[in-house]
């Protein structure tokens, strides 16, 4: 079994409601458990062009007995069943659901990285603090001295979280 950790952000629609059915569709996955689910963070976007909505973000943790690839597969599907538009990898989007980590594997396709590229922005370090602050992200270091360094401007606890 691999520690996998996983970023899932929504600014369209029902925003707690899909990350929420994310949640439970990545319980439900091939050989993969939940472990657990960070605080949900509003978070105003970051990278992106022009005018969005506000994201609602958080990191979950799974115990994955399948292979990274299909890890990414699942996830995919995962955001086409609740019905992500594939508009461009910065649109708007009810739900993304990016492989952060995946053990300590590092992999750089063309069209899957891990560590995926997100991990150095703040909104994933806070949810992935509340996970494992001692989580060490390959080529980059510690969660929380990552952290501690880390402008989190724009980035808010949201409700009751999930
Ligand atoms: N995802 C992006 C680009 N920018 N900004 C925030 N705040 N939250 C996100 O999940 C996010 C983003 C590309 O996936
Ligand atoms: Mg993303
Ligand atoms: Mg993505």
């Amino acid at each position: 079994m691999t520690r996998a950790f996983l970023s899932l952000g929504s600014n369209l629609g029902d925003r707690l409601g899909y990350l929420r059915n994310a949640v439970d569709a990545l319980g439900r996955g091939p050989a993969m458990a939940l472990v657990d689910v960070s605080n949900v963070y509003e978070t105003a976007p970051v990278e992106v062009e022009g005018e969005q909505p506000d994201y609602l973000n958080c990191a979950v943790e799974l115990e994955c007995g399948v292979p990274a690839v299909e890890l990414l597969r699942y996830c995919q599907g995962v955001e086409a069943a609740l019905g992500r538009e594939r508009k461009g990898e910065k649109a708007p989007r009810t739900v993304d659901v990016d492989v952060l980590l995946f053990g300590d594997e590092v992999l750089e396709t063309p069209d899957f990285q891990v560590p995926h590229p997100g991990t150095g922005r703040a909104f994933n370090l806070r949810g992935l603090a509340d996970l494992d602050p001692d989580l060490y992200i390959p080529g980059r270091g510690a969660v929380a001295g990552l952290l501690a360094s880390a402008d989190l401007t724009g980035i808010r606890e949201y409700g009751e979280g999930l």
